[in-house]
């Protein structure tokens, strides 16, 4: 038993390091063109699609914006970002739960990258895997609805421990469920400090405009090179 545990460890961490190589890769080309890239990380159905179709709407006249979607079969969500007008590519996973920077240099070899202002990559609806592996990205995102309850950060902390921002989405429906959103807040500032924390509705545009200052302040400062 502990000699196995002893084999198993190694492979685990090359698996980890010759991702990290291949998602520093990423980032040189992400930096070379000076585009702001997001990875969009949530549970199943907490609102990632949605949120990004409310985002282009309100960026796309002043933004050029890519999407990778990142699913286990399906092309729905590419399907669905792209009748918004900006440029799409779907990863399939085959069952794979998460995204890894393989998978994101392989898109990017089928996506016109000139002049986009922002990238944003919907990871595999799951909240523990996709924590893992890096991709390349500027900046992580988790989404976290209020129909999947407050106890969440505490229940999968990993994720909210290395996100940079957290969405808690779905606000529209907090007459309706049992959620206290000050737990989310508290619980997830227990493993992150330094999070920042937004409350929006995807669907009715609620909060969307302080989301959308977070995104043009966080593309100015990558292109001042901070
Ligand atoms: N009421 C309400 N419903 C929302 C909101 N955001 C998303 N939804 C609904 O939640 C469901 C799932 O939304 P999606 O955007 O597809 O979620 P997703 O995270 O992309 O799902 P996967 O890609 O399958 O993981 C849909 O029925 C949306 O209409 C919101 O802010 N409020
Ligand atoms: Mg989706």
């Amino acid at each position: 038993m502990g000699k196995e545990k002893a084999l198993n460890i190694p492979v685990v961490r090359k698996v980890l390091e010759v991702n990290e190589r291949i998602a520093e890769e990423n980032r040189r080309l992400f930096d070379e063109k000076r585009m702001l890239v997001l990875n969009l990380m949530s549970s199943p159905g907490a609102g990632k699609t949605t949120l990004l179709e409310t985002t282009i709407d309100r960026l796309k006249d002043r933004w050029t914006i890519g999407v990778i979607e990142g699913d286990l079969q399906t092309t729905a969500d590419a399907e669905r970002i792209a009748c918004h007008g900006v440029r799409a590519v779907q990863i399939n996973t085959e069952g794979g739960c998460h995204l890894d920077g393989n998978m994101v240099r392989a898109a990017l070899d089928r996506m016109d990258l000139e002049g986009l202002d922002l990238l944003v990559i919907e990871n595999v609806g799951n909240l523990v895997c996709p924590a893992e592996f890096e991709l390349g990205e500027h900046e992580k995102v988790v989404i976290l609805s209020v129909t999947e309850g407050d106890d969440k950060p505490a229940k999968y902390p990993t994720v909210f421990r290395i996100a940079g921002v957290l969405l808690v989405n779905k606000i529209d429906l907090l007459p309706y469920v049992k959620c206290d959103v000050n737990v989310i807040r508290e619980t997830s500032l227990q493993v992150n400090p330094d999070l920042r924390i937004l409350e929006v509705s995807a669907a009715t545009g609620e909060g969307i405009e302080g989301w959308i200052q977070w995104l043009e302040d966080r593309l100015a400062r990558l292109r001042r090179g901070d």
